[in-house]
C-alpha cells in the first residue's frame, strides 16, 4: 500500500486510516492508499525544510537541475501508457485524454527545465566607478503544493516543475481523491536523481493535511489549485506567516458569440467548451453569450448536438465524455441545475443522471442546457463545475452598444479566468477581447493553451500566474547585491575617540 514519501522514502502514518479509491466510471476500486496525520505534515516539512536550508538543491546549477527535469520527462514519455492509466483510473476520464494530459505534462517539465537553465540574473548599471551591482534570483523555500481532482497530474507539474526550476524543496498534497499518478512522480524523480528530502508527499483530506500545511511556520510558500472558498481559506490561513501565494481558482467563463461569426464553427467550440471532461475545467465555457437575433438558430443546434453525445468510461472507444468526480460532486452539479430551473430558467437539455444501461454504475451527468438565464442564478455566478451550459443574450440599437451589452454581461462575475469572443469582424474581436476581464481570451476558438504563455486569472480567479515565463517568477525571490569594491568610511557620526 502506498504511504507518505518523507526525505527519499516511503513511509507509515503515525496513526492516519486509509482509503480507497475507486473509479468514478464504474466504482471498482483502483487503490487503497495511507493518509497522514497532522503529525506527519510537521515531519514532511521538517524534511523539506532541512534540505532547503541545509542540502545542496538550492545552489545546486540550474542547468543541473534541469537535467533532473528532463530525465523526469523522458522517463514519463516511456512510461505514457502506464501512467494515463493510473489517471483514468483514479478520475474516470478517456484513456484518450489522459493520454494527451501526459503528453502536456511531458511539455510542462522540459518547459521549465530550458525556462532554469536559460534564467539569469542583471547587472544594474548605477553609474558609480567602485560600485559593482546585480540583481540574482533565489528560491522561496519550502513550498506546499496543494492540488485537485480534475487533472491531477497536470496541474501538480505546472506546481513541482517550476518549484524545483528554481531551486525549491516541496512538499506536495494531491486531492485526497486522486493521489496515484502522485505516487508514481515521486518515485520517477526519484529515479530521475531528485535528492531526498527535496520532494515530499502527503496524502490526506484538505482539512487535515492541506490546512496543517498551510499553516505550518516552517513553509514559504502555498501554492493552491482549487475552489473559490478553499483558496480564501488558505489565503486567511497563510496570513499568519505571511507566506508567499499562488492561487488558481476557477472560472465562469463566458463564450461570447455574435450574429456575425462562423456559426456552424462557433456552435461545435461551445459545445468542446462545456463539455469537454464533463465541464470539469477551470476555464470551462459555461456561460453562453449569444446575440439575439441568432438565439435560436444557435441554441437548437447546440441541443440537438448535446443530446447526441456519448457518454463513457475510460476504455469506451465511442465515448466523447466520462463521469463527474464523485457522487457528492454529481449531487452539487444538479442542486445547481433544480435551482436554475425553480429560479425561471429553461432545461432544454439533460438536467439528470443517465438512467440507463452501463452508465448508472458510474457518476455520470448528462450535457445540460439551461435557457433564458440571468446574472442573478446561483447556476450563471458560482462555479457549477459540471456539464452545465447557461444561455444568455445581448442586443443593442447599433453594433457598438451590441459590443458594449455583452461585454458587461461577460465582466459580470467575480472571476476572471478566461473567455471567448466570437466574430468575423476583426476590430471588433479585439475591442471585445481588449474589454474583457479575464486572464486569457481566445478569439474564435476555445480551450487551447501553451506552456510558454502565462495562465491566470483577474478578480477572484486568482493571484499569481501558472506556465510560463511568469511561472517561474511565483517560485523565486528576487535579491539585489550591491558590493563596495572600494570600502570608504561612512563618516555619518562623529568619532568622539
Ligand atoms: O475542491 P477543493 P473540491 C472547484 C469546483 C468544485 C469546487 C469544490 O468548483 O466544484 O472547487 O471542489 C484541498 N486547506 N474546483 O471540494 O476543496 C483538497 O484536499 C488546504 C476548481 O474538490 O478546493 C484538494 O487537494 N487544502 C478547480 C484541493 O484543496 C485544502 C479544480 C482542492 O480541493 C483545504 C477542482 C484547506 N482548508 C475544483 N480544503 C480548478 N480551479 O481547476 C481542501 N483542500
Amino acid at each position: 500500500m502506498a504511504e507518505l514519501f518523507i526525505d527519499g522514502q516511503w513511509r507509515s502514518p503515525e496513526a492516519g486510516g486509509t482509503r480507497t479509491i475507486t473509479c468514478p466510471a464504474d466504482g471498482r476500486e483502483v487503490a487503497t492508499v495511507s493518509e497522514a496525520t497532522a503529525a506527519d505534515v510537521v515531519r514532511a516539512v521538517e524534511a523539506a525544510r532541512a534540505a532547503f536550508d541545509r542540502g545542496d538543491w538550492p545552489s545546486t546549477p540550474a542547468v543541473a537541475r534541469a537535467q533532473v527535469l528532463r530525465a523526469l520527462a523522458d522517463d514519463l514519455e516511456r512510461e505514457r501508457d502506464t501512467v494515463a492509466r493510473l489517471e483514468s483510473g483514479d478520475t474516470g476520464k478517456r484513456f484518450v485524454e489522459s493520454q494527451i494530459d501526459v503528453d502536456d505534462i511531458v511539455a510542462v517539465f522540459r518547459h521549465f527545465a530550458d525556462l532554469a537553465a536559460a534564467e539569469a540574473g542583471r547587472v544594474v548599471d548605477t553609474g558609480m566607478p567602485d560600485i559593482a551591482s546585480r540583481v540574482v534570483h533565489e528560491p522561496v523555500g519550502v513550498c506546499a503544493l496543494i492540488t485537485p481532482w480534475n487533472y491531477p497530474l497536470l496541474q501538480t507539474s505546472w506546481k513541482v516543475a517550476p518549484a524545483l526550476a528554481a531551486g525549491n524543496t516541496f512538499v506536495l498534497k494531491p486531492s485526497e481523491l486522486t493521489p496515484s499518478t502522485s505516487i508514481w512522480l515521486m518515485e520517477a524523480l526519484t529515479r530521475a536523481g531528485l535528492p531526498p528530502g527535496v520532494g515530499n508527499l502527503v496524502l490526506g483530506t484538505g482539512a487535515d493535511v492541506g490546512a496543517a500545511l498551510t499553516e505550518s511556520p516552517l513553509v514559504d510558500l502555498v501554492s493552491f489549485t482549487g475552489g473559490l472558498h478553499t483558496g480564501r481559506a488558505i489565503m486567511a490561513a497563510a496570513s499568519g506567516t505571511v507566506k508567499r501565494i499562488a492561487l488558481e481558482l476557477g472560472g465562469k467563463n463566458p463564450f461570447v458569440l455574435f450574429a456575425d461569426a462562423d456559426l456552424d464553427a462557433a456552435i461545435d467550440n461551445a459545445l468542446t467548451a462545456i463539455f469537454l471532461d464533463s465541464g470539469q475545467v477551470c476555464s470551462a465555457g459555461s456561460r453562453l453569450i449569444v446575440q439575439e437575433e441568432v438565439h435560436d438558430q444557435v441554441v437548437t443546434e447546440l441541443v440537438r448536438r448535446a443530446e447526441g453525445i456519448r457518454l463513457g468510461g475510460p476504455f469506451d472507444e465511442e465515448a466523447e465524455s466520462g463521469p463527474l468526480i464523485s457522487e457528492d460532486h454529481r449531487t452539487k452539479v444538479h442542486a445547481y441545475v433544480e435551482q436554475a430551473v425553480a429560479d425561471g430558467a429553461e432545461l432544454l437539455a439533460g438536467g439528470s443522471a443517465p438512467s440507463q444501461g452501463d452508465l448508472t454504475s458510474g457518476t455520470y451527468y448528462l450535457p445540460t442546457i439551461l435557457d433564458r438565464c440571468t446574472q442573478e442564478m446561483a447556476c450563471v455566478h458560482d462555479e457549477s463545475f459540471g456539464p452545465v451550459l447557461t444561455v444568455e443574450t445581448f442586443s443593442g440599437e447599433d453594433d457598438l452598444e451590441a459590443e458594449r451589452a455583452a461585454v458587461a454581461i461577460a465582466n459580470d462575475t467575480v472571476y476572471g479566468l478566461a473567455g471567448a469572443v466570437w466574430t468575423q469582424n476583426a476590430g471588433r474581436a479585439e475591442r471585445v477581447a481588449a474589454r474583457l476581464r479575464h486572464g486569457t481570451i481566445w478569439i474564435n476558438d476555445f480551450h487551447p493553451y501553451v506552456p510558454q504563455a502565462e495562465w491566470g486569472g483577474y478578480g477572484q480567479s486568482g493571484i499569481g500566474r501558472e506556465l510560463g515565463r511568469a511561472g517561474l517568477e511565483e517560485y523565486r525571490e528576487t535579491k539585489h547585491i550591491w558590493h563596495n569594491t572600494r570600502p570608504a568610511r561612512a563618516d555619518w557620526f562623529r568619532d568622539r575617540g
